[in-house]
């Protein structure tokens, strides 16, 4: 009988530790870039409290705010989480080819819903944002899923420095763009908008980027019901996350919106879940120029072009051109099932979900 109990309690660990390495070997490596913001935040809280996602660094972009604000708030978020050991570092101080746009309208004043933090007790990384992207790629390759949630700005230099680490990264999954309209005008998404020369590079590099856009971050809505939830979990992170739900979800309100467009959480959501999101792969071009569509993502749902050709004083279509795709559009998401998780996550001490890690890596 002794010898029955000592054999159950020996099986008992072996599959307790087999379970907790197998929960090890499926974080993923990533790298959040950030211009934080309020749902940049709730993005960036969310991953650190996700089992799922082993969090390399922050690298911060100017967008909502600009580049110093921005790299305070995220040392800010970080000394919150107790996270000082993670790298954030600052990163381009403005976009290739524009004057940067801010975003205090949707933010508050300091981008973070005028919440005033405590200081911080992190110091930020003295490397470059994107040479840190570079070098982290290379020391994880294969593994590392780049989640742009501002501006491309700062990706766009890595790939443009370094061109090498295309094939390196697992995966980018980025917040941006849209298959129907835009959120800054008719055709534009902030992100591509506040960029569109740096987001023609990144979905140009060579690699699948996945697109989860405005669109769709918009019918994620926070509402008042998940903020009640939010307001009576009662944590350090959980009442920072609900004032800031607080003043987004209002602002959202007065704006005609049912609630506050989840857009960078959502992004991370995908990598922790995949289920989470429908894709579907299509070729997407950043417009540059248009007198009315500059910034807007051009999504070809067909997967080709017609073969327009000269004959005499006119041309005639002769067929069409296949179009490789180079992004993973998303076309919709489980919204409970994603404001359930994030809620969840807030609470603290999360179970991992174990089941959908590896569908985002690379096919
Ligand atoms: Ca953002």
């Amino acid at each position: 009988m002794k010898r029955r109990l000592v054999f159950c309690v020996l099986v008992c660990v072996i599959v307790f530790l087999l379970l907790t390495a197998g929960t090890a070997q499926t974080s993923q490596r990533v790298i959040i870039d950030t211009d934080p913001g309020i749902d940049d935040a709730m993005a960036i809280l969310l991953a650190l409290n996700s089992p799922e996602l082993k969090v390399e660094a922050l690298t911060v972009v100017p967008g909502n705010v600009d580049a110093r604000q921005g790299l305070e708030n995220a040392l800010k978020i970080v000394s919150l989480a107790g996270r000082c050991a993670l790298p954030v570092a600052g990163g381009a101080q403005h976009p290739l080819n524009q004057k940067l746009i801010t975003a205090q309208f949707w933010h508050g004043k300091n981008g973070l819903a005028g919440v005033e933090l405590p200081a911080s007790k992190c110091n930020a990384d003295s490397r470059f944002g994107p040479d840190l992207i570079i070098e982290l790629v290379h020391q994880y390759p294969h593994e590392i899923t780049l989640i742009p949630v501002g501006p491309l700005t700062n990706i766009a230099l890595a790939v443009s420095k370094d061109p090498s680490i295309v094939p390196l990264v697992n995966t980018i999954v980025i917040m941006g763009g849209s298959m129907t309209g835009g959120n800054v005008n008719g055709a534009a998404e902030a992100n591509i908008y506040n960029d569109p020369e740096a987001a023609a590079i990144v979905f140009n590099a060579g690699w699948m980027v996945t697109m989860i856009g405005s669109d769709v971050g918009e019918r994620t809505l926070m509402t008042r019901k998940h903020l009640t939830e939010l307001q009576a979990l009662h944590g350090p992170e959980s009442d920072v996350v609900a004032k800031l739900a607080e003043f987004y979800v209002t602002r959202s309100e007065k704006s005609g919106y049912q609630g506050a467009a989840m857009y960078d959480p959502l992004a991370v959501a995908a990598v922790i879940d995949p289920n989470l999101v429908t894709l579907k792969d299509m070729h997407v071009d950043v417009e540059t120029k248009g007198e009315f569509t500059r910034g807007e993502t051009v999504a070809n749902r067909m997967g080709s072009d017609e073969k327009n050709v000269l004959h005499g004083d006119h041309y005639e279509i002769e067929g069409v051109i296949e179009l490789k795709p180079n992004a993973r559009v998303c076309l919709a998401s489980n919204a409970n099932g994603f404001l359930q998780l994030f809620i969840q996550r807030m609470r603290g001490s999360p179970q991992p979900l174990a089941r959908a890690i590896s569908k985002m890596a690379k096919p």
